[in-house]
């Protein structure tokens, strides 16, 4: 069979960070539905026991870690149980991200500090957590989520666009470096999704009007609408299968052509 014609994930393990609710939910249940064993991780063990409830209503058993992404010892006990209990990670995807927006001058160096470490570093931490099974075996994959502030800026995003910007980099450096090992590492660049850290930007206002940021994006959007973390799920799947064994280093931007488009003349 021409394994570039191949879109199953039947026999490989998947760890999704931060799979407890939102885009990481929705790839980690895509993936389960063409054949993965889904692992991943929480920082609270309310998101945790809740989403192993959901994962079980999509008849998903899924093996769930509390595990703060950017805690080095925890992550690599994760992996090793994970190794133990289940199978060496062949698909890592690195989910997990905060965001904080406010205006740079206005921003704790601290506040600035954690983004970086749960958006950047902790990709970083997790990586090197998986690379020794993947090189062992010869093959792996490795996806970070990254961004539309991978490429541009705005107001208050100091942080996040910083450390997307650094996930675009890291992406493309462990292709370099592990590529020879027959691993993948590619990029997942969601345009405006509504999710639970952008719902902040889709409230009404206190006089019930639209939040404008919400009519700033849909102008910016072609399609005019806001993206479901269910569009990522079919590009997902292809980033993690053979079908894209010979995509490296790439972001696979599914932002509904935001990049692509000035905007909506108001
Ligand atoms: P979300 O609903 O806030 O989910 C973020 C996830 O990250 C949560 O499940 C959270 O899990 C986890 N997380 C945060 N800090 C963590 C830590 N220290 N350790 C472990 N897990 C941690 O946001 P989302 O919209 O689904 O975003 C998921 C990813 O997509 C992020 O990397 C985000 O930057 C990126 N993204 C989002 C959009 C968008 O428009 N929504 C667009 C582009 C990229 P717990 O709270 O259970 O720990
Ligand atoms: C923001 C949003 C964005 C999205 C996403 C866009 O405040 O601009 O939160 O950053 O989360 O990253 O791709």
């Amino acid at each position: 069979m021409n394994p570039y014609l191949n879109f199953s994930l039947e026999g490989k393990v998947a760890l999704v960070t931060g799979a407890s609710h939102g885009i990481g939910f929705a790839i980690a249940a895509a993936y389960a539905k063409v054949g993965a064993t889904i692992c991943f991780n929480s920082s609270s063990s309310e998101h945790l026991d809740k989403a192993l409830a959901e994962y079980a209503k999509l008849g998903i058993e899924a093996h769930g870690y509390l595990c703060d992404v950017t805690d080095e010892p925890a992550v690599q006990a994760m992996v090793a149980d994970i190794e133990r209990t289940v199978d060496p990670v062949d698909i890592l995807v690195n989910n997990a991200g905060i965001i904080r927006r406010i205006p740079m001058h206005e921003m704790d160096v601290a506040e600035f500090r954690r983004v970086i470490d749960v958006d950047l570093t902790a990709a970083f931490i997790c990586a090197k957590a998986v690379l020794p099974a993947m090189m062992k075996k010869q093959q792996g994959k490795i996806i970070n989520i990254c961004s539309m502030m991978s490429e541009l800026g705005r107001e208050t995003v100091s942080a996040y666009a910083s450390a997307k910007g650094g996930l675009k980099m890291l992406t493309r450096n462990i292709c370099s470096e592990y590529g020879q090992y027959n691993i993948q590492c590619n990029g997942l660049g969601p345009g405006y999704i509504a999710t639970s850290q952008t719902a902040p930007l889709r409230q009404p206002q206190p006089d019930g009007s639209r939040h404008p940021f919400d009519a700033f994006i849909c102008a910016k959007t072609p399609a005019g609408r806001w993206l479901d973390a269910e569009e990522l799920t079919g590009p997902a799947v292809f980033l993690a299968s053979e079908a894209s064994n010979a995509v490296n280093g790439q972001i696979l931007y599914v932002d509904g052509g935001i990049l692509a488009y000035i905007g909506k003349q108001p």
